[in-house]
């Protein structure tokens, strides 16, 4: 009988600790935690104002850098700008090889004064 009674505190505690395991950890501890509703908030990097779907926390309020939407396709880019192709490496741009990107790709330059590509 105090066998089984020993196996049974086992299972219980095994239980409980799966139980605390489960929860998320807070950096001010998890009481407060728990009596507001959480939401989720996505990590909003490039600072657009739109999170990143791939990475989001829950919160009770918004954190630094996290926004309450997931609508940021590429949180590295907070707007795409045109370059233009410096094959020749003369530091003036093809008008004619436009490139679109969040910053100037390799061999490109932001202008496009290249009269001899
Ligand atoms: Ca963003
Ligand atoms: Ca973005
Ligand atoms: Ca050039």
């Amino acid at each position: 009988m105090f066998l089984r009674n020993r196996v049974l505190l086992g299972v219980v505690a095994s239980l409980v600790a799966l139980g605390c395991s489960g929860s998320e950890p807070g950096p001010k501890g998890t009481t407060e935690d728990e009596d507001c509703r959480k939401h989720r908030y996505y990590a909003d990097a490039d600072h657009d104002g739109l999170g990143d779907p791939e990475r989001s926390k829950r919160a009770c309020e918004q954190p630094d850098g996290y926004v309450d939407n997931a609508d940021d396709d590429d949180d590295d880019c907070a707007g795409q700008r045109v370059f233009y192709e410096d094959a020749d490496g003369d530091g003036l741009g093809d008008p004619t090889s436009p490139v679109v990107a969040c910053s100037a790709p390799e061999g490109s330059v932001s202008n496009h004064d290249d009269a001899e590509p």
